[in-house]
């Protein structure tokens, strides 16, 4: 087993207190999808979907990550065969924890994105309406880099070529029900990879998985780790 992709959804940042989508508390519960990650909710009222996503950037700034972030950040370093960790979470954590071979296929909160001139800059604090380009200067161009409902995920072709080429698929709380990351373990699974759930409760894709471990991200993707680098340096992985 040489190449790992992980693909993480809501559930990794939960134990860190940050809400996930479905289930009690979750984000569509105070929200309606479409009114608030759609393009066509931001062309329609800018300013309920700027409240919605400086709320989650004021909350992010209050939170840590969790012993799931740090078991992948230490993975990142140490496995010596290819690996990237695809992640749905528009949070910070990953990153703050230290991973490094990642990429965020939907987007980030932490990033702006001027309409007027089309350039993505980092943003902190609350964004609004009247928002100023820090390139062109334009105001009330600037939306979150986040991509909606509706719009193509970021960096799929990478993505893909990742998929293609791996041997081993884990999955890492998520629900399984946005597309196109469900269909993620499909294309692994057809490319000859083994395939791995963690999650709280098994998935709505849970029975393409070869195996599922249900429970806390935090408790079993430091375990699960520990078990990878232990068999990496039993069995050294020619390049
Ligand atoms: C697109 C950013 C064109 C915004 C997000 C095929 C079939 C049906 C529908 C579609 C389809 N293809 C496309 C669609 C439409 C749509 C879609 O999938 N709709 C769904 C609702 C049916 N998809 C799109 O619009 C996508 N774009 O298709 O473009 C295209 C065409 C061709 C090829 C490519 C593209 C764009 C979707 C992206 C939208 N933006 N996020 C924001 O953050 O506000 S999606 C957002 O929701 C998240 O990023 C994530 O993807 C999803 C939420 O899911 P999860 O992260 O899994 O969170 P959830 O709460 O659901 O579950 C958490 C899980 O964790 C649970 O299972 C729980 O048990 C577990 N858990 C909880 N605590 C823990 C835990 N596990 C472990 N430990 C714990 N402690």
């Amino acid at each position: 087993m040489k190449n790992i992709v992980l693909l993480t959804g809501a559930g990794v940042s939960a134990e860190s207190g940050l809400a996930t989508f479905r289930g009690p508390y979750g984000l569509w519960e105070g929200h309606r999808v479409e009114d608030v990650a759609t393009p066509e909710a931001f062309r329609r009222d800018p300013g309920l979907v700027h409240a919605f996503y400086d709320a989650r950037r004021a909350r992010l700034e209050t939170v840590k990550p969790n012993a799931a972030h740090a078991a992948l950040a230490r993975l990142d370093a140490e496995w010596p065969g290819e690996l990237l960790l695809v992640t749905q979470n528009v949070d910070d954590l990953h990153e703050r924890a230290g991973s490094r071979r990642l990429l965020h296929m939907h987007g980030e909160l932490t990033k702006g994105w001027c309409l007027a001139c089309g350039e993505r800059f980092r943003w902190r604090g609350p964004m609004g309406e009247d928002a100023c380009c820090p390139s062109c200067g334009e105001q009330g161009q600037v939306r979150p880099d986040i991509v909606w409902f509706g719009e193509m995920p970021y960096e799929m072709e990478r993505i893909d070529d990742a998929l293609q080429a791996c041997d081993l698929f884990l999955s890492i709380g998520t629900s399984g029900a946005v597309y196109p990351a469900a269909g993620f373990v499909q294309t692994a699974r057809h490319c000859g990879a083994r395939t791995l759930e963690i999650n709280l409760e098994p998935s709505l894709g849970s029975f393409m998985f070869d195996e599922s471990r249900i429970g806390k991200a935090g408790e079993l993707v430091p375990e699960w780790v520990d078990e990878v680098l232990q068999s990496a340096h039993s069995r050294p992985i020619s390049r």
